[in-house]
Order: C-alpha cells, then sequence, then structure tokens
C-alpha cells in the first residue's frame, strides 16, 4: 500500500487533553514499554521506522504540548485520545476535530479516535455507545488501547492511521 504512495514518510499527531495518555501510548509503541511518568514540559518529534504490512514505513509522530496551527498544517494524520475514565476527555476530542477542521479548511482529515486505560474498565465512565456514536459521526475508526497493557492494540492503533494516510494519499493522487 505505501510503496503505491510517492514516500513511505508519514506524519503522524497524537491529540487529546493533558492526562489521556498520549506521551504513555506513544512511547509504548516506539519501545514496548509502559514507564508510567512521562515529562510534558516540551514539544517532543519522534522518529520511528517499522514494518506494516510486509512495507518499511518511517514515520515522525508530534507528541505537543499544545495543538499548534503549524503542527496542524504538519501532520497528515491524527491520532485523538480520550480516557475511559474521563467524559470530559470524549467531549474534548469533537472541539479538538472543530479545530483541526478549521485550520485544515480545504484538506481531508484523516484520524483515528483511540479509548485509552481500558485496563481501569472498572472505573469507566464514558459510555463505550457514546464514544462509538461520536466516533461515527466524525467518520473515523475507534480503537480500544491500553498504554500499560499488551501492546498489540496500541499497535494496531498506530499502524492503521498509517494504512489510513497512505489510503488518503492514493485517494488524492487519484483525483488529480
Ligand atoms: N492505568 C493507566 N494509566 C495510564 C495509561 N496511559 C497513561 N496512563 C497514566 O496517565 C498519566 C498521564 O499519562 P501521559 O502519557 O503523561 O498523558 P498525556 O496525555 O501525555 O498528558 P500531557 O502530556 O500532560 O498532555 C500518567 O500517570 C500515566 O502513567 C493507561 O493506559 N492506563
Ligand atoms: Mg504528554
Amino acid at each position: 500500500m505505501f510503496r503505491h504512495t510517492n514516500t513511505n514518510h508519514i506524519r503522524l499527531m497524537v491529540v487529546g487533553e493533558p492526562g489521556v495518555g498520549k506521551s504513555a501510548l506513544i512511547v509504548k509503541y516506539l519501545t514496548g514499554r509502559f514507564i508510567s511518568e512521562y515529562q510534558s514540559d516540551f514539544d517532543w518529534k519522534y522518529s520511528y521506522q517499522t514494518n506494516i504490512d510486509g512495507e518499511q514505513v518511517h514515520m515522525e509522530i508530534i507528541d505537543s504540548l499544545t495543538i499548534d496551527d503549524s503542527h496542524i498544517r504538519w501532520a497528515e494524520g491524527f491520532m485523538m485520545v480520550y480516557d475511559v475514565t474521563n467524559p470530559d476527555s470524549l467531549l474534548k476530542v469533537e472541539q479538538i476535530k472543530q479545530r483541526l477542521d478549521t485550520v485544515r479548511s480545504t484538506k481531508i482529515l484523516t484520524m483515528i479516535m483511540v479509548a485509552n486505560k481500558t485496563d481501569l474498565e472498572h472505573c469507566r465512565t464514558v459510555a463505550r455507545e457514546q464514544a462509538d456514536a461520536m466516533a461515527v459521526r466524525l467518520s473515523c475508526g475507534h480503537v480500544d488501547c491500553s498504554a500499560c497493557g499488551p501492546e498489540t492494540n496500541v499497535r494496531f492503533a498506530f499502524d492503521e492511521l498509517c494504512r489510513e494516510v497512505a489510503l488518503a494519499r492514493q485517494h488524492s493522487a487519484k483525483k488529480r
């Protein structure tokens, strides 16, 4: 899939309310580890090479303190994270989507919604149906994750976002 696009270089941005686990998810994806405390006083840009569906992909991932317009224009794919124990964080996803739409008014938005901290299912206060309905409304995928649980779902979420970016590129190339 990636070889059909001009480049296998993919730019992602992870967004969501403070404390939802953005840094924890990125670190889990890059290292397979959960370290519990994550620095959040800088913008971080990670560079990572991986293999998705048998193809080499080079991705850059921004974990930013604030959602900067220049970062919104820079990124091709957005991971919108909320915390299943924090209903406000789900509402924040919709607010962020509006902001992204405003900044990228002419461009298609490729995104995936990630429900993080699913290991805290006993503390869940976000109704799954409400989050599913939002994903339908925002026309995006919706994946359950836990940065401190098995790596599988976290890997799936990032890989899937990369696939979506590659698909969006193919569609826009066909239109030209
Ligand atoms: N139980 C549990 N805790 C998590 C999970 N992901 C992150 N945390 C914890 O939640 C807290 C916040 O995680 P961060 O990754 O720093 O969250 P963030 O979204 O990057 O926060 P900011 O950088 O402040 O915006 C930390 O104490 C993490 O250890 C998870 O999946 N399960
Ligand atoms: Mg952080």
